[in-house]
């Protein structure tokens, strides 16, 4: 039939059973009884990916017939996690997929799911919110395409040897992975280097033509991305890089065999790996080249789906918006010019409209260190055609503001898309902000801050440009699916379709004060506290008790984000068992997750003082019933799944002003953890809609922050006048955790006592007065309870479906095409 073999769309246990058998055979080539559980793995996949790729023709059908605009998301990451599970959620098919397998002698589903490796393609938090992101528009019927890279290296595994951090390469494709189609047929060329020439055509028109040096070939993998319970299934398509011909024939001819072949192997590296440095990676040639190369075969891709259709290309933004997932795809706004000017033949308005009429922007940062700058020379060696485009945009834009504000020569120099305050330089930054029709912050108070701290001048210039978009992340991984005791929970009270639904979860509310609920409620987390520990006894062979308060802090490790504040206090908890002083203190475990970037000395220096604080905190039988210290390795998207419906207490203790949002702390409040939290980033938002009682709050503001710096921060002078922060820091210096040493710690310790830049010790006292008011509340249970009720009844704002119907009204213009399928 149109919509495949009606075979391949059986939903029901028997049908998932016989599909399992066939593909064992067919596709694995393994009888049954030679099945392991990888194959049965397999098997169930190729079984479950039958199923989405009827729904994704059938999409195509949609779309054919009633023309819509589509969402372009370029992101340089998808950090997707594992597919399975997710898939067997999205089809509503979890119980049967279980029961199919049950012939096969697997009684527990999980022991087939856990045999997936997730795709690493991301770093954190900006690649899981592209995910999430896909998973809403999906969900929503919105169409929609992911553009990204298909890197054969994720990010790195992380190894914990002697309380360092080792770095392993990923190795997420060698077993195999089903989930991917790859489309060699509609593969791109991709051009670096050489020069430009131009002529006048056959009209007397000025052309340009660029003769890149060298090429790569694109070859998409597209990966389909099914929403909640309906038939849209969007894809995300990740580009492969290959060699532009197997051999360089002339080098070859020469008799230059291993020549040739390294010239094709150095044009695949390209795709070979994910920058593991979190924002941080400006001014790679390498990088550069990965995104253009992902950004250039994306653009190409959309303009030939039109030509196909025999759509003018004028029509673009008809059919198109382009959102850049910060600027890692920014070079979007000249490789799209380029490709209307040069090889569309388009006049320069025409071709600006039609660029500024699709693209957005959205910043997840203002580390400067993260905002990305190019070399003006590296640029023009790789993309010199580009760069020429780059001048005149920024040409023709200097031109409007010298016009509208003459004389004012400080200002043109701020706005230039050309830094010329050091060695010159391309500002992506500015690149996208003047391309795009809207640009947006992650959170209200970083979208705050980009109008007035980043972009003053712009936001002056076009008031109407700048938005907030507050994150958002999905419901269904992240508490229908991580967490099946809260997800039978809600949907008893809420109706089965709950996760669709976050705004009714507020009906939660109407239990606040029913006892017996809310003993259910806690047994909820119970269960998931009980699987954490469980998880935790095999991986670090440490026994935790579930009735401890489950205190997590679990993301990248930097220092803005401050786990080194919270290692501080447990060293004060520690010293206060020591002396005896345990009145108001309840048992805890302090549980850390999260990857240092390999070149980041002081985040891997981080890990290790976490670890050697574990080691001699969980040795000490004085101390060990009061406080545990866990140091998780490798955290991904599959751990992060066993953590949230574990916590107790969300730890968001970032220096306020740094953290964009943050999404981490939206997926711990769904799971009814509580918040100690600065105000920062999403944090604001999460006190505002769960109530500033329900919300532990400490430390300096983002101004407090600010004027601390403007007034001459001196942490040394506050250290004297704090005894407490005095004994803990000496402690640390004679190498009480680190087996003797004196030395191992010094540079944290110098990092604090000297210029402190992250505030740590101005925030120190007001931290540890925020966590005995936790303890204080968690001594109440019954109180504690009611606040994760709230918690979790309040967390709607925070699901990717209200972010997505945002962007979707305010941004992109884009409506819902709901999907038939008739069989
Ligand atoms: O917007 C997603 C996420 C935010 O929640 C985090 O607060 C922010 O740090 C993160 N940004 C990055 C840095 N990348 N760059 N550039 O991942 O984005």
């Amino acid at each position: 039939g149109t919509y495949g073999d009606p075979q391949r769309n059986g939903l029901r246990a028997k049908d998932l059973y016989d599909a399992v058998v066939e593909h064992l055979f067919y596709s694995i080539g393994r009888r049954v009884p030679g099945a392991d559980r990888h194959d049965l793995y397999m098997a169930l996949s190729y079984a479950v990916r039958d199923r989405l790729m009827t729904r994704y023709l059938a999409g195509l059908d949609a779309v054919g017939t009633s023309p819509s605009r589509m969402v372009a998301y370029l992101s340089a990451e998808f950090l997707i996690g594992p597919q399975l599970g997710n898939n067997l959620l999205m089809l509503g098919i979890q119980q049967e997929a279980a029961e199919a397998l049950k012939p096969f002698g697997i009684n527990d589903i999980d022991d087939i799911l856990h045999v997936e490796t997730e795709p690493g393609l991301g770093n954190g938090g900006l690649g899981r919110l592209a995910a999430c992101f896909l998973e809403s528009l999906a969900s929503l019927e919105i169409p929609a395409t992911g553009y990204g890279i298909r890197y054969e290296f994720g990010i790195f595994d992380q190894l914990i040897r002697d309380g360092w951090q080792v770095e392993i390469t990923d190795k997420w494709l060698k077993a195999g992975w089903p989930w991917e189609i790859p489309h060699p047929d509609q593969a791109c060329f991709v051009g670096f280097g050489g020069h430009t020439e131009s002529h006048r055509d056959q009209h007397g028109a000025y052309r340009v033509r660029w003769i890149p040096a060298e090429h790569a070939i694109g070859i998409p993998h597209d990966v389909p991305v099914l929403g909640y319970r309906v038939n849209t299934c969007n894809r995300l398509r990740l580009w492969r890089a290959e060699a532009n011909d197997s051999f360089d024939f002339q080098t070859f001819n020469r008799g230059d065999y291993s020549g040739a072949v390294e010239k094709k192997v150095g044009s695949e590296t390209l795709s070979k790996v994910l920058y593991p440095n979190d924002g941080t990676d400006a001014g790679r040639r390498l990088r550069l080249k990965q995104q253009h190369f992902f950004v250039s075969c994306s653009l190409q891709d959309m303009i030939r789906g039109l030509d196909a259709r025999g759509i003018p290309v004028q029509e673009f933004p008809v059919h198109w918006a382009i959102q850049l997932n910060d600027t890692h795809p920014s070079i979007a706004v000249a490789e799209l010019m380029r490709l209307l000017l040069d090889d569309k033949h388009l006049e320069w308005e025409a071709a600006w409209a039609i660029t500024t009429a699709c693209l957005s922007y959205t910043n997840h940062t203002l580390l400067p260190e993260a905002l990305e700058t190019w070399g003006l020379d590296l640029f023009g060696s790789l993309l010199p055609r580009h760069l020429e485009l780059i001048f005149e945009i920024n040409r023709r834009f200097l031109q409007q503001v010298r016009l509208r504000h003459p004389g004012n020569e400080g200002l043109l120099q701020r706005v230039s898309i050309i830094d010329e305050t050091g060695g010159k330089a391309v500002r992506m930054a500015h690149l996208a902000t003047i391309a795009s029709h809207h640009v947006n912050g992650v959170a209200a108070l970083h979208s705050e801050l980009v109008k007035q701290e980043l972009f003053p001048e712009f936001a002056a210039l076009w008031p109407n440009k700048f938005t907030n978009v507050t994150n958002g992340v999905t419901p269904r991984r992240w508490l229908a699916l991580a967490h099946p005791a809260l997800d039978g929970l809600l949907g008893e009270v809420i109706g089965p379709d709950w996760p669709v639904r976050m705004e009714d979860v507020r009906q939660l509310e109407a239990f606040q004060h029913d006892a017996a609920f809310l003993e259910r409620w806690s047994d909820c987390k119970r269960s998931g506290k009980q699987r954490l520990a469980a998880y935790i006894l095999r991986q670090n062979a440490l026994a935790i008790d579930p009735d401890s308060l489950f205190d997590v802090q679990v993301k990248r490790i930097h220092e803005y984000k401050r786990q080194h504040l919270n290692a501080l206090q447990v060293i004060a908890l520690y010293l206060r068992i020591k002396n005896g002083d345990t009145h108001g203190l309840v048992p805890r475990t302090v549980i850390f997750a999260g990857k240092a970037a390999p070149g980041y000395a002081m985040a891997k220096l981080i890990i290790r003082f976490i670890n050697g604080i574990a080691e001699v905190v969980n040795a000490d039988p004085t101390v060990n019933q009061l406080l545990r210290v866990v140091f998780l390795a490798d955290y991904n998207v599959k751990l992060s799944e066993r953590v949230y419906p574990a916590a107790d207490l969300s730890e968001q203790i970032s220096t306020a002003g740094l953290e964009a949002s943050g999404t981490g702390n939206m997926k711990f409040m769904m799971n009814g953890a509580l918040t100690i939290g600065t105000l920062d980033g999403a944090n604001v938002e999460i006190r505002e809609e769960v109530g500033d009682s329900n919300f532990f709050l400490f430390g300096h503001t983002a101004e407090g922050i600010a004027r601390l710096h403007r007034d001459g921060y001196r942490p040394w002078e506050r250290i004297a006048a704090m005894p407490l922060l005095q004994e803990v820091l000496g402690l640390i210096g004679q190498g009480h955790f680190s087996r003797g040493d004196r030395d191992l710690f010094q540079p944290l310790l110098n990092n604090l006592s000297g210029p402190d830049p992250f505030c740590v010790v101005a925030d120190f006292e007001d931290y540890l007065r925020a966590q005995q008011t936790v303890a204080s509340t968690w001594a109440d249970r019954r109180r504690w309870s009611r606040m994760t009720l709230l918690n979790t009844a309040r967390s709607a704002y925070f699901s990717s479906d209200r972010a997505i119907a945002e962007y979707a009204e305010g941004i992109w213009e884009v409506k819902p095409v709901p999907v038939a399928m008739r069989s």
